[in-house]
């Protein structure tokens, strides 16, 4: 794939990331839950390897409820805090809060040795483009303080906010890694909306996404939700959708890019049902 997944700004974005390290004592890395090892950027586990970090697996409400359980446990066996989160869902938001705290024990039991009482946690919140950081900002402070959206590249630079309890959050642009090893990630990263669809071709990556839902075996969720037949090849899926939404260019071809942005509007909003893209291996380093 030919994809300019990694601009500018992403270095600057690295760079802010660097220049922050300091001032912060926790990390908060969201992941996707259901692309918990394609959102993990390899680049964290170096720059904040002397850090104290919670993992959040945000969006699980997006995710497969088996598959959840399996990720938990999968970093939780690697020694790391981790909390299956919706950011969108206020009534979640003790189980959030109280990771944190968990998270933070160390750090206050460090500070109170040395005499310092009520001193501010500050916790840099960190991940991919459109993986939910902003909103669960949001969520922590109740009020709208960060600027939030469904596409990636939202948040352009770095936003202090304060939270009651003595937590400071740091609000961080998504950045992406230039590299990806393997297609599938980048692919991963596609589908769940982590990579600018304007720098895809969307027809193309709906094909993919097609024939990956057929070999986890999930083809059914597309075929109900929108009340076609599969046909022979995974192209003829994308041109059932077409015909029933009527979906054409002048009535003559169809037209794949509505077919893919409507694909992709309803599989990022849980319209396909809750789906997990990649299972924890043994194998794998995440
Ligand atoms: N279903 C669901 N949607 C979520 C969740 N968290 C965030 N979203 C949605 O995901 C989209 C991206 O959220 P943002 O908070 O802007 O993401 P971000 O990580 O700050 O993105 P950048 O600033 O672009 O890096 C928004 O449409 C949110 O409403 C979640 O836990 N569940
Ligand atoms: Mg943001």
């Amino acid at each position: 794939m030919n994809i300019n997944w990694y601009p500018g700004h992403m270095k600057k974005t690295k760079e802010l990331l660097q220049e922050n390290i300091k001032l912060v004592n926790l990390i908060i890395e969201v992941l996707d839950a259901r692309v918990p090892d394609s959102s993990k950027n390899p680049d964290f586990d170096i720059l904040f390897r002397d850090k104290k970090r919670l993992i959040v697996l945000n969006k699980y409400d997006l995710a497969d409820p088996d598959m959840n359980k399996e990720w938990e446990d999968h970093y939780r066996k690697k020694g790391w805090s981790v909390v299956l989160y919706n950011s969108t869902n206020n009534r979640e938001l003790n189980r959030l809060n109280k990771a944190i705290g968990d998270a933070s024990k160390e750090i206050v039991e460090r500070y109170r040795k040395r005499g310092l009482l009520n001193k501010t946690i500050r916790a840099m919140v960190v991940g991919i483009p459109n993986v939910g950081k902003s909103t669960l900002i949001n969520s922590l402070a109740k009020r709208k303080s960060a600027k939030t959206g469904n596409k990636p590249g939202i948040t352009k630079g770095k936003q202090w906010i304060h939270l009651a309890g003595d937590i400071d959050l740091l609000d961080t642009p998504g950045i992406l890694w230039p590299k990806f090893d393997d297609e599938a990630s980048a692919l991963n990263l596609a589908f769940t909306g982590a990579i600018k669809d304007d720098v895809l071709v969307l027809e193309e990556i709906a094909l993919k996404f097609v024939i990956r839902m057929q070999e986890m075996g999930k083809e059914n969720a597309i075929l109900e939700r929108y009340g076609i037949e599969a046909g022979e090849k995974p192209l003829d899926i994308l041109d059932n959708i077409a015909r029933k939404k009527g979906f054409f260019i002048n009535n003559k071809g169809i037209d794949y890019l509505r077919v893919a942005e409507l694909l992709f509007m309803d599989f990022r909003a849980g319209r396909l049902g809750r789906i997990s893209l990649e299972y924890p291996r043994s194998n794998n380093n995440a």
